[in-house]
C-alpha cells in the first residue's frame, strides 16, 4: 500500500500570509493618515470612468493618487494621469487579483506619506479580488446596469466583502435597452449583506456622482483626522 500523501493547502496558506500582511498596512496607513480605497468591478463596469469623476470632484480639497493595475495593459493609468492626478499602472503579467505585496510595490513608488487618499483600480473580475484582502481602509464594487441585477446571486462573496457597492450607468435606466430592476437587486444584496451602502450614479452624466464622493471625503475625515 502506498503512504498516505501529505496535503498542502496552498491558498489557504497564502491567504492567511495575506490577511495578515493586509491587517499591518491597514494599522501603518491608518498611522501615517493615508486613506486607501479598493474599487473592484467586472471589466467594463465604469472603475476608471467613475475615478475620473470622484478625482475630479476630491482633487481640491485631497492630496490624491491612484494606483491601477491591469494583466497587461497602462491605458488606464495614462487617461488618469491626462486628467491631472498621479497615476501608476500594476501590471499583474496574468494574475486575476492585487495581494498587498502588490499594492505595497504600489505605495513604495508613491510618496505615500503625502498623500491623503488613494484609490486601487483593481484587476477587472468579480471572483478573485474578492479574495485577497488589498489593505485597503475600503473596498467598494462597482455593477454596472447592463450587467444585471442578478449578479449577487452569482458573485455573493463580492457582494459580501463590501462596505459600499455603486450601481453605475443608471442612464440606461432611462432607456428601453435594460429590464435591470432595481429594488430587485437591492433586494438580493440585503440577503447577503444588511448594512452595505449604495450609491446609484452615472459615470457618463455625473447623476449621482457628488452623494458619492460627499459620503467618501466624510470617510476620509473620520479616518485620518
Ligand atoms: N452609458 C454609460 N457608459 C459608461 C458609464 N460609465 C462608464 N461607461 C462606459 O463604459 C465603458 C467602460 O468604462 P471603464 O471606465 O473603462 O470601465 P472599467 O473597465 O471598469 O475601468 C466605457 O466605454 C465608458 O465610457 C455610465 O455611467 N454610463
Ligand atoms: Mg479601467
Amino acid at each position: 500500500m502506498r503512504d498516505a500523501v501529505k496535503l498542502i493547502k496552498v491558498k489557504e496558506d497564502i491567504q492567511a500570509d495575506n490577511d495578515l500582511l493586509a491587517q499591518r498596512l491597514r494599522e501603518r496607513l491608518r498611522e501615517q493618515k493615508t486613506f486607501l480605497i479598493n474599487l473592484m468591478s467586472s471589466p467594463g463596469a465604469g472603475k476608471t470612468s467613475l475615478l475620473l469623476q470622484t478625482t475630479g470632484l476630491m482633487k481640491d480639497d485631497f492630496r490624491l493618487a491612484v494606483i491601477e493595475a491591469d494583466i497587461d495593459s497602462s491605458v488606464d493609468a495614462e487617461r488618469i494621469a491626462e486628467s491631472g492626478t498621479t497615476a501608476i499602472q500594476l501590471q499583474t503579467d496574468g494574475f486575476c487579483h492585487l495581494d498587498v505585496a502588490m499594492v505595497q510595490q504600489g505605495l513604495d513608488s508613491l510618496d505615500g506619506n503625502e498623500l491623503d487618499l488613494i484609490f486601487i483600480e483593481n484587476v477587472g473580475n468579480l471572483v478573485c479580488p474578492a479574495e485577497f484582502d488589498t489593505g485597503a481602509a475600503l473596498d467598494v464594487m462597482i455593477l454596472s446596469v447592463p450587467e444585471g441585477d442578478d449578479k449577487p446571486l452569482k458573485y455573493p462573496l463580492m457582494f459580501s466583502k463590501c462596505h459600499a457597492l455603486i450601481v453605475n450607468k443608471i442612464d440606461y435606466l432611462e432607456t428601453s435597452l435594460t429590464d435591470f430592476d432595481m429594488s430587485l437587486l437591492e433586494k438580493r444584496v440585503r440577503k447577503i449583506n444588511k448594512g452595505l451602502k449604495i450609491f446609484s450614479l452615472s459615470s457618463r452624466t455625473g447623476e449621482g456622482v457628488k452623494t458619492w464622493t460627499d459620503w467618501l471625503s466624510k470617510k476620509v475625515h473620520e479616518h485620518n483626522s
